[in-house]
């Protein structure tokens, strides 16, 4: 899917991230070519800070919620047990 030739228009976005590729280069230091300039699962248009990795906290919360309740699902199997 190539779009008209050269860069003339600074209000074209190449990488379809949602940050045209002037603003990329001038204003955000990201890459015009590449959605997700640091590669941290976030494109550059949404990332809170487009050109530094940031681990998604919506990992380590779900990691830690599937932790906590395997470890309450084993304390409660155990005191169902005891009482039978
Ligand atoms: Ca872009
Ligand atoms: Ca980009
Ligand atoms: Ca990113």
């Amino acid at each position: 899917m190539e779009r008209a030739i050269g860069l003339s228009e600074s209000s074209a976005d190449s990488d379809s991230d949602g940050l045209s590729d002037g603003d990329e280069v001038i204003l955000y230091n990201t890459d015009p070519n590449k959605s997700d300039t640091d590669r941290d699962g976030f494109i550059d248009g949404i990332d809170p800070d487009p050109s530094k990795f940031l681990i998604p906290t919506g990992y380590i919360i779900g990691i830690l919620l599937v932790l906590a309740l395997s470890i309450f699902a084993v304390r409660i199997q155990r005191k169902i047990k005891k009482k039978m």
